[in-house]
């Protein structure tokens, strides 16, 4: 007739499902912020998170290989990262949720996770197997304990005959919830930081670069086009475009890190740090440039390389005539091949640069050393924390981006970019400079047309090419009047060929078109 009031004293000391995942998330929450320090204290550790991370991008389905192109962005890596910490910790909240009738199991979705992270930082060549090893199993230890106690919390605290837990026993356990929460992301930012700061030291170690044996000439000062607004002739490494894979900087060590010239040569050597900045060191202007820039976009920059000549190391090693493909293979595993006659050609001077405008190769671009091919886009030669440069074949190997379905071949395609006005821009009638920059590395560029709604192209007046290698600045004195304009501008290269207007996405092999904005005249 009653009702007992506890039938079931096992079924009433469950946790409530939000506390549970709360437990959950804490539990994963410790496994991460325990995984990070470790990660930013341990050499040779990697960060499951970063792993991760590496791993997604790398094996991204050729379909999707514009969303990668577009994570390239700093900003975008912080949000993969912090996406993947909030997929972990959800999927930790559902183990919570698992552990109030299958404790066991529970713990074995945390051991699984730490196999997966484990087994994406195997991915990674700069990882130890075994650091990696007792990072994941430190990190599921601590998953799986605080589980334990969290879940112990909130069933001790309910006494047999009540559902709820005492207000004082919930208040204990969200407040040990929040702490654990709260210690992990302390211990992930401390760890990253650490991780961050490892990297930065790496390029501290090293004062200044030998000076080169040819060295470049400034550009003319007199040849500068100094209109306000216009791209600088040479880009200041701060403001230079950063595009790679890396969800974190690599940080070679300098006493092990070894430049090796290997696979179809007579004799194959390697280099240490010291050794490769004694050789003959040449300065050279060079602009590069990403695929995946857009038409109008900022892909692209001019800096002054110094290194050694590739030519020099090729011929030390002896390259073997069948070999016709040189790839680039980065520390992080990262590769890039060009053509072995692209580089062996006389007019062009590929380096391997150890300096960019006259600082040692920030970390963000390659410290210690990477390569630069004029007149080649990025993905196909520009290998930055170089490590080994391989001689094979062009059918024996693809290349990373390759495979995701971008073009193996990739020659800079010819561009030219308005800096001001900016599209959209209203402007005052009268004289108005059209301006901006325009690149046909290693052909150069022998003009640029601008035109106006449609009518006539204009030749615009140019700076001073410092080389073919690199872009040019660009003029046209527009007078402009009153209402709305189309302005239009397109490059002529140094073999005298007109640049295209057919437009093309970036993939596979670079955009085409020319750049057109509106502006207004008032
Ligand atoms: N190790 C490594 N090198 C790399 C890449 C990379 O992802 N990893 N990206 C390449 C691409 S696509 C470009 S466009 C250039 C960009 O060089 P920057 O970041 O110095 O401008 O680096 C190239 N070198
Ligand atoms: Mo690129």
């Amino acid at each position: 007739m009653t009702e007992p009031m506890n039938p079931d004293p096992q079924q009433r000391a469950r946790p409530r499902r939000r506390t549970a995942v709360l437990a959950g998330v804490a539990a994963g929450a410790a496994a991460l912020g325990t995984a990070e320090l470790l990660a930013g204290i341990l050499p040779g550790a990697s960060s499951p998170i970063i792993a991760i991370g590496d791993t997604v991008i790398a094996l991204q389905p050729p379909g999707a290989k514009q969303f990668v192109v577009e994570l390239f962005g700093e900003a975008d890596k912080l949000l993969l990262t912090l996406f993947i910490a909030a997929v972990a910790l959800v999927a930790a909240g559902a183990l919570g949720l698992l552990a109030r009738d299958r404790p066991g199991l529970a713990r074995i979705g945390f051991a699984a996770f730490g196999l997966l992270a484990l087994a994406a930082s195997f991915r990674d060549p700069l990882s130890e197997p075994l650091t990696s090893f007792l990072v994941a199993a430190a990190a599921v230890g601590v998953s799986i304990a605080v589980l334990s106690w969290l879940m112990r919390l909130t069933v001790e605290r309910a006494t047999p005959a009540v559902a709820e837990m005492p207000a004082w026993g919930r208040r204990r356990f969200i407040g040990s919830s929040i702490a654990v929460i709260g210690l992990a992301a302390g211990s992930g930012i401390l760890g990253r930081t650490l991780l961050e700061r490892g990297r930065l030291n790496a390029v501290a170690q090293v004062g200044e670069v030998p000076d080169p044996v040819v060295s470049a000439s400034p550009p003319p000062t007199e040849a500068v086009l100094d209109i306000p607004g216009v791209s600088e002739l040479v880009t200041p490494n701060t403001e230079f475009y950063r595009i790679d894979t890396a969800l974190i900087v690599p940080r070679p060590n300098l006493d092990t890190w070894r430049l090796s010239v290997t696979g179809m040569v007579d004799r194959p050597f390697e280099l240490t740090y010291d050794e490769l900045t004694a050789m003959p060191l040449h300065d050279q202007y060079v602009t590069i440039a990403c695929v995946s820039n857009e038409v109008g976009g900022n892909l692209v920059g001019n800096a002054l390389w110094r290194g050694v000549r590739l030519k020099e190391l090729l011929e030390r090693a002896g390259v073997q005539p069948s070999a016709t493909q040189i790839v680039g293979r980065a520390v992080d595993g990262f590769t890039a091949g060009f053509p072995t006659v692209w580089a062996l050609a006389d007019e062009r001077e590929a380096l391997v640069a150890v300096a960019m405008n006259g600082e040692p190769l920030p970390a963000d671009h390659g410290f210690p050393a990477r390569l630069i091919v004029p007149g080649l886009f990025g993905y196909v030669s520009a290998t930055k924390w170089l490590a080994e440069i391989e001689l094979t074949t062009l059918e024996g190997f693809d290349a990373y981006w390759v495979p995701l379905g971008w073009s193996k071949e990739g020659p800079i395609l010819t561009q030219a970019r308005m800096d001001v006005p900016r599209d959209g821009a209203r402007v005052d009638a009268g004289t108005v400079a059209v301006a901006g920059v325009a690149w046909a590395p290693d052909r150069g560029i022998s003009g640029v047309e601008v035109q106006v709604d449609e009518e006539g192209w204009v030749a615009a007046e140019l700076s001073a090419p410092i080389s073919d290698a690199t872009w040019v600045q660009f003029v046209h004195r527009w007078d402009a009047s009153p209402g709305d304009h189309l302005l239009r501008v397109r490059a002529i290269d140094g073999d005298g060929e007109v640049q295209t207007d057919e437009r093309t996405r970036p993939a596979p092999d670079g955009a085409r078109g020319h750049h057109t904005i509106r502006v207004s005249v008032s």
